[in-house]
């Protein structure tokens, strides 16, 4: 089983839309094993997007991702890395599949509503980054698992 960290953004926040955001996860089948509201400070924004330090979009991405509290969601699943990418469409919103998050709530790269990890490896290093092992459910089962897992 993968993990994949979300970040409901502040963008969506604002706009509500954190409800039919976490509901199009635990849809697909997702198993949420930990789901918090916090304000990212700047020391953790820049540790998230360390990779993009260098880029010129860098201070706005700080700035957008501080700018209100977020949701985060550490999800488990098969896949769950790729299949939550695909949940939330291309990082242009603009260019995004129609029935992605991105694809039917935005617009602008720099609004795109939605983090999810790129990777297996990321997704457990940005869950560890979010919470701590005891704010996580790490070991809980679902009745539902076993049509949802084969
Ligand atoms: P994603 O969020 O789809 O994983 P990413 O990891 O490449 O995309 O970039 C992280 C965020 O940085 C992205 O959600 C929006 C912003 N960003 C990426 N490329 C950008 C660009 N060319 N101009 C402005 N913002 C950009
Ligand atoms: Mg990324």
């Amino acid at each position: 089983m993968e993990r994949t960290l979300i970040l409901v953004k502040p963008d969506a926040m604002q706009r509500g839309l954190a409800g039919e955001i976490i509901k199009r996860f635990e849809q697909r089948g997702l198993k949420i094993i930990g789901l918090k509201l916090l304000r990212i400070s700047r020391e953790l924004a820049e540790k998230h997007y360390a990779v993009h330090r260098e880029k010129p979009f860098f201070e706005s991405l700080v700035a957008y991702i501080t700018a209100a509290p977020v949701v985060a969601l550490a999800l488990e699943g098969s896949d769950a890395v790729t299949a939550a990418r695909a949940t939330i469409g291309a990082t242009k919103p603009s260019a995004a599949a129609a029935g992605s998050i991105r694809g039917d709530y935005g617009l602008e790269i720099g609004r795109n509503l939605v983090h999810g990890s790129d990777s297996a490896e990321n997704g457990a290093l940005e869950v560890a980054n979010f919470f701590s092992e005891g704010e996580l459910c790490a070991d809980w089962a679902r009745d539902v698992d076993p049509w949802v897992f084969e």
